[in-house]
């Protein structure tokens, strides 16, 4: 009985998670994503393709509206799309930003990683290639971005991420010029936001003999300056993937997280040895050091199998929700872990 009650707590105490492949695992309770890379899986698809099938399933369903189109619109109202997909067995890394008018941003991503020997395009230049490359171009909008749009013209364009402009951002819409006078920082503009504005799809997959793959997908930041570019499409910050070691994805505030390549760092401690769920929480400790109400959540997996996650907690967010799916669970399931 004594042994028993040991082994019990010595489960429940353990950082370890007991590991099995082939593992998908991403961010937040996608769950149809989740079983798409698992089904991509089960018919002998490699794990690029696995995370190319999870991400379109994101990017298809508008998995809450922070992925695909018609959502997060920019302050001239428009979607556009971030997504990156990296293969850990060649370190090859395709992606897109600021992508406009076409839906299957991680296609593109890939087709980028396929058909040209550059990692990143952004703007206008990647919706001609996307449709040189043969996808469809047609308008990201939808009433729930309209309207969301609306909403937020009708509030003075509220929540705002300018800074140090005329007219005063925090209370006035634009067009806006620089001004010297005021110096308003980082920190007051980001406690404003509304971490509901966030959500990506960032996906790791482990193959069967280990080859390690990773992407995200996601429509950035509602009410973003036009042009601007996240975390999610940034080999190391979005995602990362390295086939001798591991894979690492992020979520959350993109604007902070990219200065700290939290997904290349993660990654780089598994290497030195690390459990997964402790080179998340280090990776995001760096960030918390200089940003302490940065909102973000990490996701990590080794080539044994083994995972975890890491949220920083923030009022609101006190949990972060992810999904697994490996031959013990075989079929997605939905995991939490508290915010430290
Ligand atoms: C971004 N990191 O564009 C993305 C958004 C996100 O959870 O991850 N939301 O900043």
């Amino acid at each position: 009985m004594y042994h028993i009650h040991l082994f019990i707590l010595s489960l429940s105490a353990s950082p370890f998670v007991e590991a099995s492949l082939p593992l998908v695992i991403n961010t937040w309770p996608f769950r149809d994503a989740t079983a798409a890379a698992w089904s991509a899986l089960q018919r002998g698809a490699s794990a690029l393709d696995a995370v190319e099938q999870g991400c379109m399933t994101c990017e298809w369903e508008q998995c809450d509206g922070s992925v695909g189109y018609g959502g997060s619109p920019d302050e001239n109202g428009e979607t556009t799309l971030d997504a990156m997909i990296m293969n850990g067995d060649t370190m090859e890394v395709g992606a897109v930003a600021d992508l406009r008018r076409i839906k299957n941003a991680i296609s593109v991503a890939r087709a980028v990683m396929e058909h040209t020997t550059h990692t990143l395009l952004a703007g206008e230049s990647a919706a001609l290639f996307a449709q040189n490359m043969g996808f469809k171009a047609e308008d990201l909008t939808t009433n729930t971005s309209q309207s969301i749009f609306a909403k937020w013209l009708g509030q003075n364009c509220q929540p705002n991420y300018r800074k140090n402009v005329s007219p005063d951002s925090r209370t006035s819409c634009g067009p806006y010029k620089p001004s010297p006078g005021a110096q308003r920082t980082d920190q007051q503009n980001h406690t404003r936001l509304d971490i509901h504005s966030h959500d990506t799809i960032g996906m790791i997959v482990i193959g069967r003999h280990g080859n390690v793959a990773a992407g995200t997908s996601t429509n950035g930041a509602k009410h973003k300056v036009p042009g601007r570019v996240g975390d999610s499409p940034i080999a190391g910050a979005g995602s990362y993937a390295d086939s001798t070691v591991g894979g690492a994805a992020a979520t959350g505030d993109g604007d902070v997280m990219m200065r700290f390549l939290p997904s290349f760092l993660a990654v780089e401690l598994m290497r030195s040895g690390m459990e997964p769920s402790i080179a998340c929480k280090t990776a995001l400790t760096r960030i918390k050091t200089h940003y302490p109400w940065f909102f973000g959540a990490l996701i990590c997996a080794n080539i044994k199998g083994e995972y975890g996650a890491a949220c920083n907690r923030v009022a609101g967010f006190s949990q972060f929700s992810y999904m697994v799916s490996d031959p013990l669970t075989n079929e997605p399931l939905l995991k939490k872990v508290d915010c430290f």
